[in-house]
């Protein structure tokens, strides 16, 4: 019996991409200090010269699965991670930007093969976004754990 997973142990050949939304930018910069934090205490480069994580922005949420996807496509990373927030209080559109936003996320994953971290906060309003954007806790943290254990994984079955 092969029991197949991803480990924590040993992240040092890990090229990571981040693509993070400006809207609600607010939140989306604590997720990324999160996980910035998340990925440099389980051994990541994440200086400025590094060559093991590479930061992308977009417009906001919408955006994510085709600069995702772009990033994806150049075979240089094992796992991406987007980031956004979409707060229904503030955003008519609520359902149109996370349906597509997770749709297309979910679809470029299994396109191209590598992991794409779902790292958009929904919620009802900003004060629960800012609860799991730092104030309670920072769900930025856990994309970057749930990305450590996805690109271990994929490099493990490789
Ligand atoms: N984008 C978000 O990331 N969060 C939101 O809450 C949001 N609202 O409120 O509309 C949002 N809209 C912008 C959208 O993602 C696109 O950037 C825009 O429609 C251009 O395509």
């Amino acid at each position: 019996m092969a029991i197949i997973e991803g480990t924590f142990v040993n992240s040092s050949s890990l090229r990571v991409a981040i693509v993070i939304a400006r809207f609600n930018d607010l939140i989306t910069n604590k997720l990324l200090s999160g996980c910035i934090d998340c990925l440099s205490r389980h051994g990541i480069d994440v200086s400025e010269s590094s060559e093991q994580l590479d930061i992308a922005w977009v417009p906001g949420a919408f955006e994510l699965p085709i600069v995702s996807q772009a990033l994806a496509k150049k075979e240089k990373y094992d796992v991406v991670i987007t980031l956004g927030a979409v707060i229904r209080g503030d955003t008519p559109h609520f359902d149109v930007v996370v349906s597509e936003a997770s749709k297309g996320i979910a679809s470029v994953s299994r396109e191209t093969g590598i992991p794409i971290i779902f790292g958009v906060l929904t919620t009802d309003t900003m004060q629960q976004a800012l609860e799991r954007a730092g104030i309670k806790n920072n769900l930025g943290w856990n994309y970057a754990l749930q990305a450590i254990e996805m690109g271990n994984l994929m490099q493990v079955m490789s």
